[in-house]
């Protein structure tokens, strides 16, 4: 896909925020820091238009970039990070269960793991709760620069069966860093798009 055009439309934090063009949607969920921003930034060829940061659980809004006029990334607010209030993790919930369960134009949620580690419990959950809701998934498995050649297999042997995967879901190895996945992925959104 050959990018020409990508722009924040809006930092939402409730629905009659989110753009009503009915444009498709690909959802991007995972661990705080666990590299949705720079998936996004990646797959469009820019260096910093989905904001990366170090600082985890920062981005506490639903961000939608419109790309090529033609559909949206949405980047959603990371999981798992120890230092955020009850209250804070409520309003998370509230968010998810508003966007997931009502976006129509949704047409499938990118889980975005960390192939260097065993999927957390969080990882988990929110698999179950995208499948629960019965949108399709496809797990990025990312950082995969971080990962000798010789032991990549046996790495997304682990996120698959600790993630459960149903069969037929897909599990894309990925790197931001070298750009490894990113044909992959691009050819598996088009499917959805
Ligand atoms: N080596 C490596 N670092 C990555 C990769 N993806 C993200 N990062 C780094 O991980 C950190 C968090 O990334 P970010 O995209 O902001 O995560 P987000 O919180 O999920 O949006 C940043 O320092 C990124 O540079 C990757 O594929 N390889
Ligand atoms: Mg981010």
């Amino acid at each position: 896909m050959k990018v020409t055009n990508a722009e924040i439309v809006i930092s939402a934090v409730s629905q009659k925020q989110y753009p009503n063009d009915q444009l498709p949607e690909i959802a991007l969920a995972g661990r705080s820091n666990v590299g949705k921003s720079s998936f996004i930034n990646k797959l469009i060829n820019r260096k910093n238009l989905a904001r990366t940061s170090s600082k985890p659980g920062k981005t506490q809004t639903l961000n939608f970039y419109k790309i090529n006029e033609a559909f949206y990334f949405v980047d959603v607010p990371g999981y798992g990070y120890a230092k955020v209030s009850k209250k804070e993790r409520e309003k998370w919930g509230v968010m998810m269960e508003e966007y997931f369960q009502t976006r129509e134009t949704l047409k499938a949620v990118l889980l975005i793991t960390d192939i260097r580690h065993e999927p957390t419990r969080d990882d988990i959950q929110m698999y179950d709760f995208l499948k629960h809701f019965d949108l399709p998934v496809v797990i990025v498995a990312t950082k995969l620069d971080k990962i000798p050649k010789g032991k990549r297999s046996k790495h997304l042997k682990r996120t698959i069966q600790t993630l459960q995967v149903e069969q037929g879901d897909i599990v894309l190895p990925f790197s931001a860093e070298t750009g490894e996945g990113k044909e992959e992925a691009w050819g598996i959104l088009k499917k959805y798009l």
